[in-house]
C-alpha cells in the first residue's frame, strides 16, 4: 500500500465551488448522482482526478455531454478535461446495506445515515476527497415515505414534497463551503427533541436531537449540554453558531463518539441517550463532552478546517482542549483535571512509548484512520494547553480570535495556529514547535537541596527525551512547570507559584531566605504532558498529599507515594503499606475536600499504569502487590470506609457535581470493604445493585461482585441481564464489566461471553465492550499461556473482515511486547505475525501491525 506524506503536500490542480448531490435511496441499492461545478486552479494541463472507492460510473457527462475516454486509476475518475472550468456529472450505485465498514452511506437499525471523515465520501460518491476542496452543497434524498419519513442534511431545508408512488423527496442547501468530510444526510424513522437557541446577537436556531421514538425520553440531558456548549462558546470564546438549523442523530452501528458534521452532528447513540436507569455519571459527564466537543468543532473544524490530514491534531487537540475547559467549567475543575491526565497517562503514554509512537503533527501514513489517536487528540490538547498557559487568558483569548478572524473559510495548518499564538501573545515560540514534530513523552527529573545555613534552595532540573520509532536523537524542549515550595514544618507555602520554561537539557534555580526545610511542589494542575522524576520522601508526598494547596499537586502526591510502594511491592512480593494508609486515613478524614475529589485521591492506580513504571511488566506481580495494598486499605480503615460508604448513601438520585461525588465514593469505598474480605461485603454489594434508582450504584456494586467469588456474584449478573436484555447501551456494560473482572477465570469467561447469542463484531460498540475491554485487563489478557493474546488476535482477524477501522483501533495492546518478558514477548509477536499474514488484510490492520512487530 502506497505511504502518504506531509511534505508531498500539493494544493489541488481543481477546486469544486459548487455541487447539486441527487440520492435515490435505497437500502439495497441507492443511485448517487453528482453534479460538480469544477475549476481549475492554476496554468497546468493535468487531468481532473475524483477519488472513488472500488465504484464503476454508470455514466460521466462533461458539461452535459455524455463521454467515453474516462479512465479508473487506483479507484480514481480520471477525466481529461481541456478548459478551465466544466461541468462534471456522475452516476454511481452503491448498497448501504451491505456496507459493514460504517463509512460512507450506511445502514443502522433500519436508517440510513453517513460518515465521511477522513475519506468515507469517495464511497458516495467520484469527488476529490481532501480537506482543502470546499463546495457549497446543494443535496436533493428521495425515499420510501414509510420507512424514511424524516430526510436530513447538512445545512438549511429549502423544500420537500411526495413523489406520489410511496416515495417522497427534501432538499436541503448548506450556505457554508465545506470539505466533503463534512457532508452528512440521514434517511430514517426518527423522532427530534426539540428546542430553540437565541444566539447572543438575537437570531433563532431550531435544535433537534434525533432518535428512534422509544428513544425520546432519554435526550434531556443531551439537550441541555447542547445549550449549555453554544452558550459557552460565546461567552469564553466569542463563537457564534451560524445557520439556523442545528441537528444531532443518534445511531447505534458508529465506528468512534460523533462527528461534527456541518449542521447535521451524527453520535454513537451511547454519546446521547441517558436517563438515571441506564446511564452511569460518567456516561451523562461523557454525553456533555462530547455533545460540545462537536459543537465546537462548527469553528474549531468546520470554519477552519484542515488543509490536509497532517493536520489533524488543528482541530482534534484544540478542540478537546475547548471541551476540556467546558466540563471543567460545569463542576469540580480538578476532578476534571485529574480524569484528564488519567485519561491521558492512561493512552497516551503508552502510545508514545511504544511502537506505535507519532508527533501530534505526524510525517506519514498509511491509513489516515489509523491516525485518530490519544496522541492527536489528547497530546494534541496538553500542547494547546502549556500555550494557552504560557499566554495567560487575556492574551490566548487575543490570539484565538486573531486565528479564527484570519482563517475564517479557510483551510489551515498547525503553523498558521502557531504563529497567531505568537503574534496575539507576543512570544517567540520557535523552539515550542518542537512539540509538533518531535514524538514521546518528556522526562523531567527535579532535585531540591537545602543549606539551612545560608537560607539557600537548589532546584536542579534536567529533561530527556527518549528516542521513539524513527527519531533516535532528540532536542530539548520548552517545558511549561508551574512550582512552588512548602516549608516541612509550618505547611505553609514559601513564596508563591512560578511557571518555569524549562528549554535547556539542564537547567538550576535559587530560592533565598528559605528558612525551613522545604519541600518541592512541581508540575503543578500537570502543566506540561512530562513524566517527572523526583527525589522526594515517602514522608514528603504525604505531607503534599495533606498540605499542598493546588488540589492537582494533592492527587499527584498521593499517587506518587502509592506508585512508589505498589513498584516496591510488584518488585519484592511484600511493602510497606504504613505511609499508603497513614495519607489515606488523612484524605478520607479531611473536612475540607469534598467525596468527588476523595473518591479520586484514595484510588490505587492501575494494574497498567504500575506496569509502566517497570522496565519489565510483571502482570501478575502487579496484580499481588495492588491486591495486597487494597486489602491492607480496607482493613486498616474500614470503620473509616464504612463512615463514607453510610455517610454517602445519597437520597435520592440527583445528577449534581456533589451528588455524584457521593456517589463515586460510595463505590470506592465498597471496593475497600469487599478488598478488606469483609464477610458482609458481598450482601452489601448486592443491597446496593437491587436497591440502586441509578446505573452508578448499580453497575459499581456489579463491578464490585463480579470480581469476586460470592454467590451473589452470578444472581446480579443474571439479574442484571434480564432486566436490561433490549437495551443494548446497557448490555454492553454487562459484556466489559465482566471483561475487566479481576477473577482468574476471567479469559475462560470472555471466551464464552465471545459465543453469547448477543455477542456480535459487526457492532463497533459492542465488539469494544468484550475484546477492547478485556485487552485492556492487563492481568487476564497477559495470562502466561498467551491464550488472551490468541482470543484477541482471533477476534481482530475476524472483525477485519467486516470493519477494519474498529479492528485496527484494537492492535496497540498486542503491540507492547517489548515491555513484557520473552516468552509472552514471543507469543505476542506471533500474533501479530499471524495477523499480518492473513489474507486479505485490510490496510488499516497491516499498518498498525506491521509497525506494532518494528
Ligand atoms: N472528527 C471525528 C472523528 C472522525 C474519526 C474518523 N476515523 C469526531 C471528532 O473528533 O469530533
Ligand atoms: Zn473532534
Amino acid at each position: 500500500p502506497a505511504v502518504t506524506r506531509r511534505e508531498d503536500y500539493r494544493p489541488p490542480d481543481w477546486q469544486v465551488p459548487e455541487i447539486a448531490l441527487d440520492l435515490d435511496l435505497d437500502p439495497a441499492s441507492t443511485r448517487v448522482n453528482a453534479t460538480l461545478n469544477v475549476v481549475r486552479t492554476s496554468a497546468h494541463d493535468r487531468p481532473l482526478v475524483l477519488d472513488g472507492a472500488g465504484q464503476t460510473p454508470l455514466s460521466v457527462k462533461v458539461d452535459g455531454v455524455a463521454i467515453n475516454d474516462w479512465r479508473i486509476e487506483e479507484d480514481a475518475l480520471v477525466i481529461p478535461l481541456s478548459g478551465s472550468a466544466h461541468v462534471i456529472e456522475t452516476e454511481v450505485e452503491i448498497a448501504p446495506d451491505r456496507n459493514t465498514q460504517l463509512m460512507g452511506l450506511y445502514a443502522s437499525g433500519g436508517n440510513l445515515c453517513t460518515q465521511c471523515e477522513a475519506e468515507g465520501f469517495r464511497r458516495i460518491t467520484f469527488f476529490p476527497d481532501r480537506p482543502d476542496v470546499l463546495t457549497r452543497y446543494k443535496v436533493r434524498m428521495a425515499a420510501d415515505k414509510a420507512r424514511f419519513p424524516v430526510l436530513l442534511a447538512n445545512g438549511d431545508p429549502v423544500g420537500a414534497g411526495d413523489l406520489g408512488d410511496g416515495r417522497h423527496w427534501a432538499e436541503w442547501h448548506d450556505p457554508y463551503p465545506k470539505p466533503c468530510y463534512l457532508f452528512a444526510m440521514v434517511a430514517g424513522d426518527l423522532v427530534a427533541n426539540r428546542a430553540t437557541f437565541i444566539t447572543r446577537s438575537g437570531r433563532q436556531v431550531a435544535l433537534g436531537i434525533w432518535v428512534r421514538p422509544a428513544d425520546l425520553p432519554k435526550t434531556a440531558h443531551a439537550i441541555e449540554a447542547l445549550k449549555t456548549s453554544m452558550k459557552w462558546d460565546e461567552d469564553v470564546y466569542g463563537r457564534e453558531y451560524d445557520l439556523d438549523v442545528f441537528n444531532i442523530v443518534a445511531v447505534d452501528d458508529f465506528n468512534f463518539g460523533a462527528m461534527e458534521n456541518k449542521g447535521l452532528n451524527i453520535f454513537n447513540s451511547r454519546y446521547i441517550l441517558a436517563d438515571a436507569e441506564t446511564a452511569t455519571d460518567y456516561d451523562f459527564d461523557a454525553i456533555a463532552a462530547v455533545v460540545a466537543h462537536e459543537y465546537f468543532h462548527n469553528w474549531s473544524g468546520n470554519r477552519v478546517t484542515c488543509r490536509d490530514w497532517f493536520q489533524l491534531s488543528l482541530k482534534e487537540g484544540f478542540t478537546v482542549f475547548r471541551d476540556q475547559s467546558f466540563s471543567a467549567d460545569q463542576g469540580s475543575a480538578a476532578v476534571k483535571r485529574i480524569e484528564d491526565v488519567r485519561g491521558l497517562r492512561a493512552a497516551q503514554f503508552p502510545e508514545d512509548s511504544g511502537p506505535l509512537a507519532h508527533a501530534i503533527r505526524p510525517d506519514a501514513y498509511l491509513e489516515i484512520s489509523n491516525f485518530y489517536t490519544a496522541t492527536i487528540y489528547n497530546k494534541g490538547a496538553e500542547v494547546i494547553r502549556m500555550m494557552a498557559t504560557m499566554l495567560g487568558p487575556k492574551q490566548f483569548r487575543a490570539a484565538t480570535d486573531l486565528y479564527f478572524d484570519r482563517f475564517d473559510g479557510t483551510a489551515a495548518t498547525c503553523e498558521d495556529f502557531v504563529a497567531c499564538m505568537e503574534e496575539g501573545g507576543g512570544i517567540d515560540l520557535t523552539q515550542f514547535r518542537l512539540w509538533y514534530s518531535q514524538a514521546g513523552t518528556p522526562r523531567v527529573s527535579a532535585s531540591l537541596t537545602h543549606e539551612p545555613g545560608s537560607g539557600r534552595a537548589v532546584l536542579k532540573l534536567a529533561q530527556r527525551m527518549p528516542p521513539t520509532p524513527g527519531q533516535p536523537d532528540k532536542k530539548p524542549m520548552v517545558l511549561p512547570l508551574k512550582l512552588k515550595l512548602f516549608g516541612a514544618e509550618t505547611a505553609q507555602p514559601i513564596g508563591s507559584e512560578q511557571l518555569i520554561l524549562l528549554s535547556d537539557a539542564e537547567e538550576q534555580i535559587s530560592f533565598e531566605t528559605v528558612t525551613e526545610r522545604p519541600v518541592l511542589s512541581i508540575n503543578r494542575g500537570f502543566s506540561a504532558p512530562v513524566i517527572v522524576e523526583t527525589d522526594r520522601s515517602a514522608a514528603d508526598l504525604a505531607f503534599l498529599s495533606a498540605h499542598d494547596d493546588d488540589p492537582f499537586a494533592r492527587y499527584e502526591a498521593m499517587q506518587q507515594l502509592m506508585l512508589d510502594t505498589l513498584v516496591e511491592g510488584a518488585k519484592h512480593g511484600q511493602a510497606d503499606h504504613a505511609a499508603v494508609i497513614a495519607a489515606v486515613a488523612n484524605t478520607l478524614q479531611d473536612p475540607h475536600l469534598d467525596s468527588a475529589f476523595i473518591a479520586e485521591a484514595v484510588l490505587l492506580p492501575s494494574d497498567s499504569f504500575i506496569g509502566d513504571q517497570m522496565a519489565l511488566v510483571d502482570p501478575e506481580a502487579i496484580f499481588r502487590a495492588r491486591e495486597a495494598l487494597r486489602r491492607d486499605l480496607g482493613r486498616a480503615l474500614e470503620a473509616q470506609w464504612r463512615a463514607a460508604y453510610d455517610g454517602a448513601r445519597a437520597a435520592k438520585f440527583e445528577y449534581s457535581p456533589s451528588a455524584k461525588g457521593q456517589r463515586r465514593l460510595k463505590t470506592v469505598a465498597l471496593g475497600y470493604i469487599a478488598a478488606s474480605g469483609a464477610v458482609d461485603a458481598a450482601s452489601l454489594a448486592f443491597g446496593q445493585f437491587e436497591a440502586a434508582d441509578n446505573m452508578t450504584d448499580r453497575q459499581g456494586a456489579l463491578t464490585t461482585l463480579v470480581s469476586g467469588n460470592a454467590p451473589e456474584r452470578i444472581a446480579a449478573l443474571d439479574i442484571f441481564y434480564n432486566r436490561y436484555s433490549d437495551n443494548a447501551l446497557v448490555l454492553d456494560k454487562w459484556f466489559s464489566t465482566q471483561a475487566l473482572s479481576a477473577r482468574d477465570d476471567t479469559l475462560a469467561m470472555v471466551t464464552e461471553l465471545a459465543r453469547h447469542r448477543d455477542f456480535t463484531l459487526a457492532n463497533p460498540n459492542r465488539a469494544r465492550a468484550l475484546v477492547g475491554a478485556f485487552s485492556v485487563n492487563q492481568r487476564a489478557f497477559n495470562q502466561a499461556s498467551g491464550e488472551g493474546y490468541r482470543f484477541v488476535a482471533d477476534q481482530l482477524i475476524a472483525l477485519d473482515k467486516l470493519n477494519p477501522q474498529t479492528a485496527a483501533k484494537l492492535i496497540p495492546p498486542l503491540g507492547r511486547w517489548r515491555r513484557f518478558d520473552e516468552a509472552r514477548a514471543a507469543m505476542m509477536r506471533a500474533e501479530l505475525e499471524r495477523i499480518v499474514a492473513t489474507p486479505g488484510l485490510s490496510k488499516d490492520m497491516f499498518e498498525q501491525a506491521s509497525r506494532s512487530l518494528a
